[in-house]
């Protein structure tokens, strides 16, 4: 773990001292968009066409947010279009590497570099900051177009519809604002809510953290007894970001990250509504729960030093979801 000053990486956890314990997730740096005929998204630059092989996925499939991306590119039809290159699990001084002793590691797919930092550092000599997954690689013009999870998708689920002919919309227009309002609340509680409790390293900032995301929960719960999905009948993107979450709850977070006052397996309906979209056909494909748990337990030693992998409950995934009597 660590990151880039001024193109050098240092090895250095998260910095809590200054917050009071408290983790705060950095602002991401690479904020262009593709689109149909490349011209500008709503933030960076232009230049970016939708075009088959052109771009490059890098993920870990153990992290929820390049988890979105994955679920986008296998619904959306972009598997043969976009190639993926997956780092390994562990996540160590050097940060994410391509290192290929974990079964399902690709190594860098197009340059054969030995750590995800060095193409953070290919487009900027002078790079700061955390280098993440995912990124999202240009060919054409050597660049990253984003590494920004939640733009990634929005670009996914529409800006290569004229290539792939898939016209499976998450994102319909007139559910946009309820959509826009359930991903804000679900990630300042739940996706990064996880993440604040178990980063935390004092009581304030883990209490100020774990009680709202139980508090998310218990409404989510009340929520999905009479809503199929977060924002109506329809499967939309809010579902396909809370789930890459709560499929990680029960596994690791719960334990790991202290968030134990229930199991998701606990609350019903989240949990049949997370079984359901496990089962969702393409889906269970880009679930890997040996990268899932061996990353987080492996990583990070602030939190467990001494690497245990922990039993962990045996979760039937396939057993079925009732959820169609709602
Ligand atoms: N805003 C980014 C966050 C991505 C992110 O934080 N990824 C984690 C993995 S789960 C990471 O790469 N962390 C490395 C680090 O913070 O040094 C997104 O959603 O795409």
């Amino acid at each position: 773990m660590g990151q880039l000053v001024d193109g050098i990486w240092r090895d250095e956890w998260y910095d809590t001292e200054s917050t009071g314990g408290r983790f705060q997730r950095t602002v991401t740096a690479h904020r262009n968009w593709i689109t149909p005929d490349g011209s500008p998204g709503p933030s960076g630059e232009g230049g970016f066409p939708a075009e088959s092989g052109r771009y490059h996925l890098y993920v870990s499939y153990a992290c929820p947010w390049a988890h979105r991306t994955l679920i986008f590119r296998a619904l959306k039809g972009l598997v043969p279009h976009i190639d993926i290159s997956v780092v390994h699990p562990d996540m160590l001084s050097d940060g994410w590497t391509f290192a290929t002793d974990f079964p399902g590691t690709t190594g860098d797919g197009l340059f054969g570099l030995p750590f995800l930092r060095d193409i953070y550092v290919k487009v900027d000599p002078h790079a700061s900051g955390r280098v993440t997954v995912p990124v999202l690689w240009d060919n054409i013009r050597g660049r990253i177009v984003s590494n920004e999870s939640a733009e990634i998708i929005r670009m996914f689920n529409s800006a290569f519809d004229g290539l792939t002919g898939n016209s499976a919309n998450f994102c319909p227009k007139d559910r946009l604002p309820q959509i826009d309002a359930m991903n804000e609340r679900l990630y300042g509680t739940v996706n990064n809510g996880v993440y604040k409790a178990g980063f935390a390293t004092s009581q304030a900032g883990y209490d100020e953290a774990v009680g709202p995301l139980f508090q998310t929960l218990d409404w989510l719960e009340g929520h999905l007894a009479a809503s199929r999905y977060l924002c109506g009948a329809q499967v939309t993107e809010a579902d396909w970001r809370l789930f890459t979450t709560l499929v990680r709850f029960d596994p690791v977070y719960h334990t790991h990250f202290k968030c134990n006052r229930a199991w998701l397996r606990e609350y019903p309906n989240l949990w049949g509504w997370t079984r359901e979209m496990y089962q969702w056909p393409g889906v269970a494909e880009t679930v890997h729960f040996d990268h899932i748990v061996r990353h987080y337990h492996y990583s990070h030693a602030t939190i467990n030093p001494y690497r245990i992998i922990p039993i962990n409950p045996v979760i039937d995934w396939l057993e079925p979801h009732g959820r169609e009597a709602v």
